[in-house]
């Protein structure tokens, strides 16, 4: 059975990722208003993994015998100034989900509840993951400045992500 301040967290987390599905969503309408096709894909593949990683955790309170509690999600931001100013803005919410992640972790150590703790090194992983995709492109759209070729070249690189 898997105790109450590791299933309110964890409950939290579904919460926070699902949020995170949300916002990608919206960033990929915003690339779609901007013809950005590549860019809109990549960020609705992004918004569906965060549906995985919610479901993950959905999975495992059921696992454990706990029970889900759903709460309300957030509305995200509709407008971004640029893609590179989208894209900053999704490592910096990659880095704050690592330390929600990390804090999950604390807790789980704190509560002695190694099977928890042990699950979450998934997300550990996929964490680093996720910030560094999300960086990779922070940093070519960086090289690429105001180049209407480059982000033309980008765009068609970020549509093949499967
Ligand atoms: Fe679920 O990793 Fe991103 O937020």
């Amino acid at each position: 059975m898997i105790k109450q301040a590791v299933e309110k967290s964890i409950n939290d987390q579904i919460n926070a990722e699902l949020y995170s599905a949300y916002l990608y969503l919206s960033m990929s309408s915003y690339f779609e208003s901007k013809n950005l096709g590549g860019f809109a894909h990549w960020m609705t593949v992004q918004a569906k993994e965060e549906v995985n990683h919610a479901m993950k955790f959905y999975g495992y309170i059921n696992e454990r015998g706990g029970r889900v509690t759903l709460k309300a999600i957030d509305s995200p931001p509709v407008n971004w100034k640029s893609p590179l100013d989208v894209l900053e803005n999704v490592y910096k919410h990659e880095v704050k989900v690592t330390g929600l992640i990390n804090k999950l972790v604390n807790l789980a150590r704190s509560e002695k509840d190694v099977a928890t703790e042990n699950f979450l090194m998934w997300y550990i992983d996929e964490q680093v993951e996720e910030e560094a995709s999300a960086d990779a492109i922070v940093q070519k759209l960086k090289l690429i400045k105001d180049s209407a070729n480059g982000l033309f070249m980008l765009d068609h690189e970020l549509a093949q992500r499967e």
